[in-house]
C-alpha cells in the first residue's frame, strides 16, 4: 500500500535517529569530501598546509595529494576551486595560480603546483609515505603508471574506427596491464611494494578512473579480469582514507568526457549492457566497490539531501512545488522502504537528480547507490521519461556556484 510523503521534519528526525549529525566529525573523523579543515587530533596552530582542490572532489591529481595528506595525518585546510568545465574559475585562485590548474598546495605560505612536485616537497617537510617518490623501487612504478595512463587514453579517447584499430588499442592497454599485474605479483602482499606506500597513492586516481570508464565505454572490467588488481582494489578499500576519496562508476563515466576531450564507446554488446546498468541500475553489485555496505548508507543519503534540499529543488528543471513533493516521496521510499506515489509528470525531474549525484562530493558510494535506486523506483511509478541529458562537452549543470550557499 502506498503511503503519503513524509514532511521535512519527519525525514530529518528519521535521518538523525540513525546518524547524529553532531557525531560526524569532519575535522578529526574519517576522510571525507566535505571537510574544509583536517586536524587528526592536532590543533589549528599546527597547520602549515592549505590544499587547493576542485569542488567536485573529482580531479585525479588532487586525489593523489589528498590521499597522501590523509595517510600521513598531516593537519591541513582545504580550499575548493571550480574546474573550467564546471563553471567560472575563481579570481582569487587565478591570482595565486595564474594557469588555474589544480591541485596547488601552500606550505608555510609558499605555493607549489604539479602533483608530483607537491608530493616531493611534502616528503621533504614531513617524511615519505613508506618509500618516497625518488626511491629506486618507486621510480619504475611511477613510469609504469604513466605508461598505463597513455595506453588508457589511446583506447578510451579515440573513436573505435575500423575494428583493427580498436583491437590494437585494447591489446596495447592489456599488455601494460600485464606488466602491472606482474609488478603486483612480485610483492608478498596486495600492494605495489612490500607495504602500502607512495606507489599505491600514485596508481590510485587513474586506476579507479580506468576501472569505471573501460567498464562503461568498452565493456572491459579491469577489476574483475585481473586477479592482482582485484586484490589491490580490495586492499585499498580496507583503508578509510581511500574510501573517503573513492568515486563510483556513474560519476566517473559522466565526468570524464569533458575532461578528456571525449570518451568513445565501442558499441559491443557487453559495453551496452554495462552502460545500461551504470545509467539505469541496479547499482548494487557493480564492480566499483566490494567492501561491505555500512548500515547507515540510506540515512547518510537522506541527511545529505536534506542539507542541500533548497538548492537541489531550485536547480531542478521541474516546477519547485512538484519536485519538492516528488523528492519527499523518493526520500520516504528510501528510508521506510514503503511505496510513495509522486505527483504525475515528476518522473523526468526525479531522474534529473538521479543522474547528478556526484561521489564522493555529495555522499559516499553506497549512499549514492541507495539514493539513485530510490529516485528511480519512485520515478518509475509515474513514467519512463528520462531526465535532461547529461552534457558531454562541459558540466555546467553541476556548477558549484549554484550550491555555494549550502556547500
Ligand atoms: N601535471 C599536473 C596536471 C594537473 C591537471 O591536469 N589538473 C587539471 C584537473 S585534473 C586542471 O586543473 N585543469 C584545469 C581545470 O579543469 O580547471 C599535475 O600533476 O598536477
Amino acid at each position: 500500500m502506498a503511503i503519503a510523503p513524509l514532511i521535512w521534519p519527519e525525514l530529518e528526525a528519521l535521518s538523525t535517529s540513525q546518524i547524529d549529525p553532531g557525531q560526524i566529525d569532519r575535522v578529526n573523523g574519517p576522510t571525507n569530501a566535505q571537510s574544509r579543515l583536517r586536524l587528526f587530533g592536532q590543533t589549528e596552530a599546527d597547520i602549515r598546509i592549505t590544499l587547493y582542490r576542485d569542488h567536485h572532489a573529482w580531479c585525479p591529481y588532487c586525489q593523489k595529494v589528498w590521499l597522501w595528506l590523509e595517510e600521513k595525518h598531516i593537519p591541513y585546510r582545504i580550499e575548493k576551486v571550480t574546474m573550467f568545465c564546471y563553471g567560472q574559475k575563481e579570481d582569487w585562485y587565478k591570482r595565486k595560480v595564474p594557469s588555474g590548474m589544480l591541485p596547488a598546495l601552500a606550505l608555510d605560505g609558499r605555493i607549489i603546483t604539479e602533483s608530483d612536485d607537491i608530493l616531493i616537497v611534502l616528503e621533504r617537510a614531513f617524511g615519505p609515505l613508506g618509500l618516497g617518490m625518488q626511491d629506486p623501487s618507486v621510480l619504475p612504478l611511477r613510469q609504469l603508471e604513466r605508461l598505463l595512463f597513455r595506453a588508457w587514453c589511446n583506447w578510451l579517447c579515440q573513436p573505435a574506427g575500423w575494428f583493427g584499430q580498436e583491437h590494437s588499442h585494447k591489446a596495447q592497454f592489456v599488455g601494460v596491464i600485464a606488466q602491472v599485474e606482474e609488478a603486483l605479483a612480485s610483492t608478498p602482499g596486495p600492494y605495489f611494494l612490500a607495504d602500502f606506500s607512495t606507489a599505491d597513492v600514485i596508481f590510485t586516481p587513474y586506476v579507479e578512473r580506468m576501472n569505471a570508464s573501460l567498464y562503461y565505454y568498452k565493456g572491459y572490467s579491469l577489476r574483475e579480469e585481473n586477479a592482482h588488481l582485484s586484490a589491490w582494489f580490495d586492499a585499498m578499500e580496507s583503508r578509510l582514507t581511500y574510501r573517503g576519496t573513492q568515486s563510483d562508476f556513474h560519476t566517473h563515466a559522466h565526468d570524464l568526457p569533458p575532461q578528456m576531450g571525449g570518451c568513445y564507446d565501442n558499441g559491443e554488446p557487453q559495453m551496452q549492457r554495462n552502460r545500461d546498468r551504470v545509467d539505469h541500475g541496479p547499482w548494487q553489485g557493480l564492480p566499483d566497490v566490494t567492501y561491505l555496505e555500512p548500515e547507515t548508507s540510506k540515512a547518510e543519503a537522506l541527511q545529505r539531501v536534506i542539507k542541500h534540499r533548497n538548492n537541489i529543488i531550485r536547480v531542478n528543471p521541474a516546477e519547485d512545488a512538484v519536485f519538492e513533493q516528488a523528492l519527499r516521496c523518493a526520500l520516504t521510499h528510501l528510508i521506510t522502504g514503503e511505496v510513495c506515489q509522486p505527483p504525475e509528470g515528476s518522473d523526468a525531474a526525479l531522474r534529473y537528480l538521479r543522474d547528478r549525484i556526484s561521489v564522493p562530493r555529495d555522499m559516499s558510494i553506497y549512499a549514492a547507490k541507495r539514493l539513485r535506486a530510490a529516485l528511480e523506483e519512485t520515478a518509475a511509478l509515474v513514467g519512463d521519461r528520462p531526465g535532461t541529458p547529461i552534457p558531454v562537452r562541459h558540466r555546467h549543470d553541476q556548477n558549484p556556484a549554484e550550491f555555494a550557499r549550502s556547500l
